[in-house]
């Protein structure tokens, strides 16, 4: 099957959907956040993972079209009448911004727009970009970060610990929040070196004041081992994998 013809009708046929993973409060155990990941759901080959077509939406210029598909289905979970019973009305949702849409000199002005006409509050929408994608042009991305800011729309800093990690960066960039990469957490509770790394940077956020989103905790070991550290916020299989609007509503993930 060609990739850029399935990718295309998927967006045509409207097969995109955005499934939900939890972010948990360490502390409290409450899931307060979640964030949307892509997944096509194709009536022949079944649910076809982001890994597969991202890279494909990315090198043929669909990926704003597959972007905006995301945030057209994801803004009207935030207010699904079951979903707001079961997490609450205040739920926030980050949605992962493409290196394209980061350098878009509009797309503060078009995220606001669909909040606003999906009647969403701008503080509920988080957006994820990466270092990479900041590098591209980082004074056109600085802007954009701070017009989104500036709407109430919070910006985190994904897989972090993975790439370069510049603190040159962390100190520069406009972010409300950090989410430290899964690399760093795999088997955190038996390598030393992994642990120094997180102390190191839990300690650099809280002094910056950035919140803390550990990625990837997949064990009770990792897990304890990062609560013992004084970690905030998870996110991993161990709570739950990216669900669809209708499990998540059929069944509570577990609580940190
Ligand atoms: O959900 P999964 O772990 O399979 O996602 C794989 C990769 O695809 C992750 O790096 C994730 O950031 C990326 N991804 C998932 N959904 C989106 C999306 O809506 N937009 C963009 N740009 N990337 C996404
Ligand atoms: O690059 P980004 O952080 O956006 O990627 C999110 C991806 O990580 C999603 O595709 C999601 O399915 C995956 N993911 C989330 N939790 C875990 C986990 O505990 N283990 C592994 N291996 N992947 C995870
Ligand atoms: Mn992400
Ligand atoms: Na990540």
């Amino acid at each position: 099957l060609d990739a850029e013809q399935s990718l295309r009708s998927a967006l045509r046929h409207d097969w995109v959907e955005p499934f939900l993973q939890p972010l948990v409060n360490l502390q409290t155990g409450e899931v307060d956040a979640f964030e949307a990941l892509c997944r096509i759901r194709h009536p022949d080959l079944g649910l076809i993972s982001p890994g597969l077509f991202i890279p494909v939406a990315e090198e043929t210029g669909l990926i704003g079209a597959l972007s905006d598909a995301m945030l057209i289905k994801t803004l009207p979970l935030m207010n699904d009448p079951l979903l707001t019973q079961v997490y609450g009305e205040h739920f926030s949702v980050s949605l992962n911004l493409s290196p394209a849409q980061l350098h878009d000199p509009a797309m503060a002005d078009h995220l606001i727009r669909e909040l606003h006409r999906a009647g969403v509050d701008p503080r509920r929408l988080k957006v994820e970009i990466t270092e990479t994608a900041v590098m591209a042009d980082a004074s056109i991305a600085m802007v954009v970060m701070k017009e989104l800011r500036r709407a109430g729309i919070s910006v985190a800093l994904d897989d972090f610990g993975a790439g370069y990690s510049s603190l040159g960066y962390l100190r520069q960039l406009p972010l409300d929040q950090l989410k430290i990469d899964r690399s760093l957490v795999s088997g955190i509770d038996s390598d030393s070196e992994k642990r120094a790394i997180m102390e190191m940077i839990l300690t650099l956020c809280e002094r910056l004041s950035l919140s803390v989103v550990v990625e990837g905790i997949e064990n009770e070991r990792e897990l304890s081992c990062l609560v013992g550290m004084g970690a905030h916020i998870g996110q991993g299989f161990l709570f739950s994998r990216p669900l669809p609007r209708d499990e998540l509503v059929a069944q509570v993930p577990r609580r940190g």
